[in-house]
Formats: C-alpha cells, sequence, structure tokens
C-alpha cells in the first residue's frame, strides 16, 4: 500500500534528495549536470515562470522539444511552480497542437527554439510562447532571475501535475490527467519493485519525454533513486547501442521493434554495461525476447503501460520473467481478464484486461472516460489469457480480432509466425472485409536488406507454424511499417486495399 503526506509537490520530492555533486543529467555532446545544477536551474525557471511570464498554480503550461536536460528541467519547474505540464511530442504538427490547446486549455508554452515554427504555426489564440535554447534576451535561459532557491508551491498530493495527451492509434487525441501522487507512485510501483535501481544506474532510452514511458523511465524513475539518465535526442538503433558502450548504460528503455533492429547491429558494440532492458509501447514476441537473450545473456523486461495509467502496470523482474507473456501485476496493482459485461472469464480464456491500482484513468473532460472506467476497473482495450499460473498473455488489441469464416484470429499470433522467419524484420497482420468469409487475413512484412520478396514461400513458412485458416490470403511487402509518433503499429492505415 503506498501512502503519500497529504501534501506533496512531487518535483519538489524529487529533487530534495542525493547530494549535489552527483551526476544526474548527460547528453552525447557533453553536457553534464549535476543534481545541485539541476536543483540551482529549476529554482532559477520557477523564478521567471511565476515572475516575469506569470505563471500561477493551477496554469496549463505546454511543453514542446526534444530530450533535453532544459526540457526536463522546465518540467520539473512547471510542477514545482504548482502549474501543470502538457507534454506533447516533437512530431506532432500544428493542427494537433492547437487541438491539444483547445482540449487543456493552455495559456503558457515552453518551447525548444527549434521547435517553435509548428507551434507558432498553431496560431492557438491568447498562447504566450516563451522559447528556450536560443539568443535572444527574451529566450527563457536568458531572462534575469533571482539565484535564490525557489520554495515550491505546496501542492496537494491529488493536485493535477501532468496532462499526457494520447491519441490511441486513431481519433481525438485524449487529455489524461495525473496527479503530483501518481508520479511518485510509477517509481514506487514498477521502478523500485522490477528494475530496483540504485544510484550508480545510467539510465537511458528511445521514448522521448512527451510519452510517459519516456518520462518516467529517463526523469522520474533515475530522480527516485538517485540515478542518472543520458538524454538522447537522437534515439535510434544504431545510435543507442553507440551511446550504451560509451556511457556505460545500464538501464535501458525501448520497444520490440528496436531490440529487433539492435539484434542486426549489435557486433562491435560493447554493451556490457547494462543490467536492466524494458521493452513496452506494443507486445514483445517470445522470438525476439529469446533472439535477444541468446545474443546478450539479458532477459528483457516486457511490460504494459498507458498513458491513461501512466506507466507499466504489469511486468515481472529478473527469474520470475516469462518470454512469450508479459507478467503479473506489478506490487501495487490488480489485473483480471473479464467479458464485455464486466463477468471475469475463466483462466486460460481470451477476455478484456481490466486493472486498478494506485493510479485511474481520468480523461479531461471527455465522454470516453465511461468507456475506460467500468465498475471501478480500467479497460485498456487489449485482449489478454490469464494462465492458471497467473501469468498474463498478451492476444490482441480488442479491436485487432479478425473474425474469418467463423474463426477468431489474433492478428499478433500470426505476426509472431512471420517474425520467426529469418528473413522477416517487421510484420502487421490486419482482417480485410471480405464478402464470402467476413474478413481475410493480410500481411504487411519488412523484410531484412537483400532477401527475396517471395510470398508464396512465407505463407507456406506459416502454415508448417500455425493452424491454416491463420495463414495470411496475401502478404504485402513494405519498406517500413506506419507507426504513431510513440511507436505504435497503426493498423487500422493497413486495414484498406489501398495500404498505407
Ligand atoms: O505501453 C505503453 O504504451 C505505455 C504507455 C505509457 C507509459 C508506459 C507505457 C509502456
Amino acid at each position: 500500500e503506498l501512502a503519500y503526506p497529504e501534501r506533496l509537490n512531487c518535483a519538489a520530492e524529487l529533487l530534495h534528495g542525493p547530494p549535489g555533486d552527483r551526476p544526474v543529467f548527460r547528453t552525447p555532446d557533453g553536457a553534464d549536470w549535476t543534481y545541485g545544477e539541476l536543483r540551482a536551474r529549476v529554482d532559477r525557471l520557477a523564478h521567471v515562470l511565476t515572475g516575469d511570464l506569470g505563471v500561477v498554480p493551477g496554469n496549463r503550461v505546454l511543453l514542446r522539444g526534444p530530450t533535453t536536460p532544459w526540457l526536463a528541467a522546465c518540467w520539473l519547474a512547471v510542477l514545482k511552480a504548482g502549474a501543470i505540464a502538457v507534454t506533447v511530442l516533437a512530431q506532432q504538427r500544428p493542427h494537433e497542437l492547437s487541438t491539444v490547446c483547445e482540449i487543456a486549455r493552455v495559456r503558457h508554452a515552453l518551447c525548444d527554439v527549434r521547435a517553435v515554427d509548428d507551434l507558432a504555426e498553431a496560431g492557438v489564440p491568447g498562447l504566450a510562447i516563451t522559447v528556450y535554447g536560443g539568443d535572444s534576451p527574451e529566450d527563457l535561459l536568458n531572462r534575469p532571475a533571482p539565484g535564490t532557491p525557489y520554495a515550491a508551491v505546496d501542492t496537494a498530493s491529488d493536485d493535477i501535475a501532468l496532462i499526457a495527451f494520447t491519441s490511441g492509434t486513431t481519433g481525438r487525441p485524449k487529455g489524461c490527467m495525473h496527479y503530483h501522487r501518481d508520479v511518485l507512485a510509477i517509481a514506487d510501483t514498477f521502478s523500485r519493485h522490477v528494475l530496483r535501481p540504485t544510484a550508480d544506474d545510467v539510465f537511458a532510452g528511445s521514448p522521448p519525454l512527451g510519452f510517459t514511458f519516456g518520462l518516467g523511465g529517463l526523469v522520474v524513475f533515475p530522480l527516485r533513486a538517485g540515478a542518472s539518465a543520458l538524454l538522447l535526442e537522437q534515439a535510434r538503433p544504431r545510435q543507442l547501442l553507440a551511446a550504451i558502450a560509451e556511457h556505460r548504460v545500464s538501464v535501458l528503455f525501448t520497444a520490440p521493434t528496436a531490440y529487433r533492429a539492435m539484434l542486426g547491429e549489435l557486433d562491435g558494440h560493447d554493451i556490457a554495461s547494462l543490467r536492466r532492458c524494458v521493452s513496452a509501447g506494443e507486445n514483445l514476441p517470445a522470438a525476439t525476447w529469446r533472439a535477444w537473450h541468446e545474443r546478450t545473456g539479458l532477459r528483457i523486461i516486457n511490460g504494459i503501460g498507458a498513458t491513461e495509467l501512466l506507466h507499466i502496470f504489469l511486468s515481472a523482474a529478473d527469474e520470475r520473467i516469462r518470454p512469450g507473456t508479459t507478467g503479473v501485476p506489478v506490487p501495487g496493482w490488480q489485473a483480471r481478464v473479464q467479458d464485455a459485461e464486466g463477468r471475469p472469464v475463466p483462466d486460460g480464456e481470451p477476455g478484456l484486461l481490466a486493472v486498478r491500482g494506485p493510479i485511474g484513468c481520468r480523461y479531461l473532460a471527455d465522454p470516453r472516460q465511461r468507456e475506460y472506467v467500468r465498475g471501478g476497473w480500467n479497460i485498456t482495450g487489449d485482449t489478454y489469457v490469464r494462465e492458471p499460473d497467473g501469468y498474463f498473455r498478451y492476444v490482441a488489441r480488442a479491436d485487432d480480432m479478425i473474425v474469418s469464416a467463423g474463426y477468431n484470429i489474433a492478428g499478433p499470433e500470426v505476426e509472431e509466425a512471420l517474425l520467426r522467419h529469418p528473413d522477416v524484420v517487421e510484420a502487421a497482420v490486419v482482417g480485410r472485409p471480405d464478402e464470402a468469409r467476413g474478413q481475410v487475413v493480410v500481411a504487411y512484412a519488412v523484410l531484412r536488406e537483400g532477401a527475396r520478396r517471395d510470398a508464396e514461400r512465407l505463407r507456406a513458412f506459416v502454415k508448417s507454424e500455425l493452424a491454416p485458416y491463420k495463414c495470411p490470403r496475401e502478404i504485402v511487402f513494405l519498406a517500413a511499417l506506419p507507426r504513431t509518433a510513440t511507436g505504435k503499429l497503426q493498423r487500422f492505415r493497413l486495414r484498406t486495399p489501398a495500404g498505407t
């Protein structure tokens, strides 16, 4: 049971601990911040925010920029000043930014000077944009401010600290409101029990800070442990591998796609410093887990999280990891599998994943709240099976089940079969409407460089792995799969014959 005091400012709490000379943030181009420097910079920023910029507690402040120590410092300063951080991704375009600002009623924005054009183009009425990282005297970092400590605003533990947006894979974005105590709860559940970090750990990874997967893994978890993080603006697999070697990264956060890509590039990279590898964002196939384990000796920690629930709620640590499953409820969380009416289904049968714990979904002014939270459970939209021994196995997103000639087929199961073929690097399987069968199975595959595009050979391979009714009717070869800005596969873009 997690217990937090009634008055709690999570930024103050995250910052106060470690000695000032301990490292906190590093970048590949040589920035090297200590906890003492971070505290002083956050305090300066909070003075400017609440002085010059007129931010008051409860104001919503949009944060936009690549993953840098300054973005993390702005996030902490906004929270320390009792305001609410509204996080977006660098890839979001003007139209999406104006929707987010409208939904969250954002009046202030702190924006990396390199990312300001789209925000300015969004033309949000009444939005005061302050840039950072530029040369002008108006720049956030160049404004005069007292060098004195900033006394954190005395927020309640259930005051809103963060509004994180999720677009899912389609649809109008939903703002998920999270309390100050929620920010600490993700560290005190998943990180504390599964990662068990020490102050000597160095965190790094690919998810951006605008995605709560990255915010947790690269800011909240390291700070809560008094550890440090390497913040990468460019975190493609090759850059990740180079950074791990150079900065002795010990805790890695990335997605299954990146683990697969890194496998092809491991040679010549020293990754001996790694001790924890976290995978989330989409399902981790057992084949990817095994291939990584075989090559590196490391057991990937698979997890499922949600922006609605801030971070990971199902996972497993160390020897309890079982490849091909997501794991068990993280301590503090409960999970079950139920039918559409909310009745638990027996172990071994597929149904909807329902979870509850220290953090709940709170959409900002969105009627979809009633679909997500039912009978006190958060319904994540994933189809799962609970095995008799309590392990949860992913089947599909609830809307990714294909029904063909009366057979229920889980797209991810067919994807996993395709991925077991040595030529296939990425796969997506969808149902395409069909008059005779309702739907037919169609696969999209990305092949390794130089591999022959032979659909019949791949179909024969799937037939040797799975019941014939699951075999794709058609296999389409693509150079890359369509993905959201957070890396999630956009299956809906593949469901029409025109493909992407
Ligand atoms: O799995 C996800 O998509 C996710 C979302 C938010 C935070 C963490 C994770 C893993």
